[in-house]
């Protein structure tokens, strides 16, 4: 049975919970399918946008709403947990030594550390719930999940979809990583967000490889983001130069909006503080990691998921970027390596280092 006056407290009482967890943001949109975001993640998906990640389109017709996936579900709880940088994620541009790594990539892996926080707080849900005598089930999504968490973050209030495609809050800017909860009580609806982008369009000129064909669209195959992370093989040698000295993921389109500025580093949860060595690592040190060095230095953080040989093959694309001769030895010393990808770099690097002045 299922009491209003208890959902409602429940609901109150999740806000508290979600805080105290360490969500930044928390809000509850209705768990039925939405035709329009339906209609467009299968465009995005039908124009090839998503590229080699075929686990996109694999179960497309459960990524496109709650109710596809589980018709049982009534409500999506929407959790945002903030990752506000301490200094300008583009200092490093240009810079011949150093090696960019994305913001969220600074920090612990943030799959483990939102998943455990939000599987916390479902147990606790259901053990209130329980305790009120209501029945219910849940479950838990963060990122690997077919569930379209941005839409459904912005159906909740949690925020709104930018032009640069991310969610966008108005108090954590561009930095918030996004989890769902789908379950089967009939909590009561956020105000989806209303899109506050305006006439800017700062995210879309600032994108070195022009990844959106239009505002609200990315083209995942000309993503930084996607190339250095999600993509296996050779790097496609027409985005090779605006790469520049980004080894892992891409800020620059998150790090341009003027909404960041109402982000307080404060309401960073703390396993999001930026580890030191990997705040402007040197090029230098990267290129010579082997497997176990590798392993070693990524134990618990995102950077591991994509091994040593294609972490190697993006700094060897940083090394011919940088017109700095002093990486050529080490270049040259992966010239030998067994990973036939990793050579491929490390004779493009050579190429363009001797093409230096
Ligand atoms: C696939 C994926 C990627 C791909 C594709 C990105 C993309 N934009 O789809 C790649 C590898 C490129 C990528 C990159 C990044 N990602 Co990613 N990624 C995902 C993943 C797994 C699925 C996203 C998805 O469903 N894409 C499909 C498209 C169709 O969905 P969509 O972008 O929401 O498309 C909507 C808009 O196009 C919109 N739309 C279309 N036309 C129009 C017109 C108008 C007028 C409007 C209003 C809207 C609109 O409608 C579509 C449906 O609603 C999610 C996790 C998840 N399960 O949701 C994380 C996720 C989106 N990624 C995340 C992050 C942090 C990043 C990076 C910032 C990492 C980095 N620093 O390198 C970059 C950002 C690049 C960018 N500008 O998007 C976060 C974003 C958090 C947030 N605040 O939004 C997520 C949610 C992971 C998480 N759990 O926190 N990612
Ligand atoms: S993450 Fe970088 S490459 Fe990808 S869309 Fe944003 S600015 Fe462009
Ligand atoms: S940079 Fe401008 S257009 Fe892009 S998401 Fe932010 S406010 Fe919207």
């Amino acid at each position: 049975m299922v009491n209003a006056a208890v959902i409602a407290s429940l609901q109150q009482a999740l806000r508290d919970k979600a805080a105290e967890l360490g969500f930044a943001a928390i809000g509850f949109a209705p768990a039925a399918d939405d035709p329009v975001r339906s209609t467009r993640l299968q465009q995005w998906l039908g124009e090839g946008f998503h590229g080699t990640m075929g686990w996109m389109k694999d179960r497309a017709e459960v990524r496109q709403g709650p109710h596809s996936m589980w018709p049982d579900a009534q409500s999506v709880i929407a959790l945002g947990m903030s990752y506000a940088p301490d200094g300008d994620p583009l200092a490093l541009e240009g810079d011949a030594e150093k090696a960019r790594i994305s913001v969220y990539a600074q920090g612990r892996d943030y799959h483990d550390v939102l998943k455990k926080a939000a599987k916390e707080l479902a147990r606790w849900l259901v053990a209130q719930a329980e305790a009120n005598g209501t029945e219910m089930a849940l479950k838990v999504f963060v990122d690997t999940a077919p569930v379209m968490e941005k839409p459904l973050g912005a159906a909740a209030g949690i925020g709104w979809q930018g032009k640069h495609t991310n969610l966008v809050s108005r108090d954590h800017g561009s930095w918030l990583f996004l989890g769902a909860i789908y379950c089967t009580l009939p909590f009561t609806p956020d105000a989806p967000h209303d899109d506050r982008c305006g006439s800017c369009h700062a995210c879309q000129t600032a994108c070195p490889t022009k990844a959106f064909p239009e505002p609200y669209r990315l083209d995942a195959r000309r993503c930084i983001s996607y190339l250095t992370i999600e993509h296996k093989g050779p790097i496609p040698l027409e985005f090779r130069r605006a790469i520049g000295n980004r080894i892992y993921g891409c800020d620059d389109c998150l790090a341009v909006c003027p909404w960041n500025k109402f982000a307080q580093t404060a309401a960073r949860h703390q396993a999001f503080t930026a580890r030191e060595d990997l705040v402007a690592p040197d090029l230098a040190v990267l290129l010579a990691l082997d497997d176990a060095g590798f392993r070693a230095k990524f134990s618990g953080s995102p950077i591991k998921r994509v091994g040593r040989n294609r972490f190697v093959r993006n700094c060897l694309i940083a090394a011919g970027n940088s017109g700095n001769g002093a990486l050529a030895p080490l270049v040259k010393a992966l010239l030998d390596d067994p990973d036939a990808v990793v050579v491929e770099a490390a004779l493009w690097a050579l190429e363009q280092l001797r093409a230096c002045p």
